[in-house]
This record gives C-alpha cells, structure tokens and sequence, in this order.
C-alpha cells in the first residue's frame, strides 16, 4: 500500500546511482548501525519522548509492555541485532532491515517466517509529524513493540500467510485494508477504555491524540467483512477506525475464518464509503476530554 512509498534515501537504503545489487534476494540489507550520525539518533529521541508522553492512558497494555520488555526506552536509534536478542527469545520474532517498500510477496513471505521488515533510513527533523514512506521510527517504536506480545505475534504471521493466498486469489485489495485496519490503525476497547493497537497511530504524535480524543472520525465495532470493504486513505488522518474487543479476537477471528468463501463473497459486493455507517455498525464514543 502506498503509506510505503520507497524513498530514496542518500546514503542509507538505495546507494547513490540506484543500484540494488547489494540487497539480499529476499530484499534485507546490513542495517549498518555504527553509520548513523548523532543527528539521526537524536530524530529518534526527540519522537520518541514526543510519543512516550501520550502512550500512558492511550497505548493498549500489550504495547507498553512490549516497549519495556524490549527495553526500547533507550536513546537513540536501535541496534538490530540487540534487539533481536530480545525479540527472538520472547516470540520467535526477528526485525529484518531492508531499503524500504518491498514487493508484496516479499513482505508476506517475511511475515510468514516471523520476520518483520524495517526500514532503517529516519526521517530528517524537518519531517517529524507526517511522511508517507515507514522509517525506522515507524517500523520499530510502532510495530515492533506488539511482537513481544505472543497473540499479535501468532496474528502478524497468521496475516503473512493469508497474504500469500489472498495474492494468489487476487484479492489483495481486501486484505490490504484488514492489515491497514488493524495494524496500522487498529484501536481496541478495555476495560479501563479505548487505546490504540495500530502503528500508524502510535508513531504519530497528532494521531495519538486524535484517534482517542476527537469526535471527528467514526469509531465502529471490527467485523471483517465490513473492514475489508472499506477503503483507506493515506494522506490524512484517519476518518474511520474500527474497535476491536481483544487482540485474542483479533486472531481468532481471523482464524476462524475460511476467507475462500469471504472472498468470493467479496466478489459481489460493493465497497463501502469511508464515511458511511451501515445498519449494524457498533458505535465507539472518543474518550471525554478532561
Ligand atoms: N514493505 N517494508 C514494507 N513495509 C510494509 O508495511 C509493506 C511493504 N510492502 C507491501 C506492503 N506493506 C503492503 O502491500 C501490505 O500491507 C498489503
Ligand atoms: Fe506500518
């Protein structure tokens, strides 16, 4: 999808002259840690003391474990390999540097063997709050914290599998939305409230706050087919979110599911505006402004 526009980044990602020879057959390139300057790690830092202001009473649990257990509160960028210590021995899970955008067969496969793609360019300071291509940022403070977590790890893989069928099928476009519904934007009701699950949230200082606070988006109960005929859209906050019970839900739903018949089903009908609310829409208030 087009939140992952590869950019080409001078010096990190694509070399200068836009040969791609250096990359492995399945798209991972050396992170290069020691290469990144004092700038760079303080991009970082100063996103990430932006973020760890709001998470408290907006991240779901899951998430501000997953942060702790990963011991991702340190300054600057994180060391792969460190990392996937960690990671590898909680769920399996392992961080994967590539330049960017991977084709989506990649990207499944990747997921599919518990690797989870990160791009490692950061974005420079004059772009802190919107960029349409992931960095390090993105990929690692908002996914990777959710992968310490064993349910959204069976999820993701679960996921990377489906992709690889869905692709074969030709219906790409529906379980695109699941993934950027959820992922990327998913919200989940507790029962101390609302919180935020997605990535595409929990790196966004604006959206972080939006997302839980704001009467302007619609906030509707997950039903799968009902996510997949929505469509997205890139380029700005989001006008629609859906609200699931659990992130155990989450999976079982979607394991539960047999999506040949869904995606036949699919076949036949039409999408649904993104601003629309269809009879038997659950509704989800923002939480209360204090
Ligand atoms: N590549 N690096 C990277 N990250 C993504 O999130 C990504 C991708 N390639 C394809 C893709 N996402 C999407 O097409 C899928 O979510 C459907
Ligand atoms: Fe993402």
């Amino acid at each position: 999808d087009s939140l992952h526009h590869a950019k080409q980044v001078p010096g990190r990602g694509f070399p200068p002259g836009g040969d791609a020879s250096y990359r492995n057959a399945d798209w991972t390139v050396p992170q290069r840690f020691d290469a990144y300057s004092d700038v760079e790690h303080q991009t970082w830092t100063t996103l990430y003391e932006r973020q760890a202001d709001l998470l408290p009473g907006r991240a779901c649990d899951e998430f501000l474990r997953g942060l702790d257990a990963l011991d991702l509160h340190g300054a600057g960028i994180p060391d792969f390999e460190r990392l996937n210590a960690r990671l590898a021995a909680l769920t399996g899970w392992r961080v994967a540097a590539v330049p960017g955008l991977v084709p989506d067969e990649v990207f499944f496969e990747h997921l599919a063997n518990r690797r989870f793609p990160a791009s490692t360019f950061i974005r420079g300071a004059d772009q802190l709050d919107y960029l349409q291509e992931p960095d390090v940022f993105h990929d690692v403070f908002g996914h990777v914290p959710l992968l310490a977590d064993p349910v959204f790890a069976d999820y993701l893989q679960a996921y990377g599998k489906g992709g690889l069928r869905a692709a074969r099928m030709r219906r790409l476009h529906n379980l695109a939305r699941l993934y950027w519904y959820t992922v990327e934007f998913g919200l989940v009701q507790t029962p101390s409230g609302l919180r935020v699950y997605g990535a595409g949230i929990l790196s966004s200082k604006a959206e972080t706050i939006y997302a839980i606070e704001s009467p302007a988006p619609h906030r509707i109960g997950f039903e799968l087919e009902r996510v997949m005929r929505t469509p997205y859209r890139i380029d700005d906050l989001q006008q629609v979110y859906f609200v699931i019970s659990s992130l155990r839900s989450l999976l079982e739903s979607t394991l539960n599911t047999d999506f040949l018949p869904l995606y036949e089903r699919l076949a036949g009908l039409s999408d649904i505006e993104i601003q629309a609310i269809e009879p038997g829409d659950a509704l989800f208030g923002p939480r209360c402004a204090d």
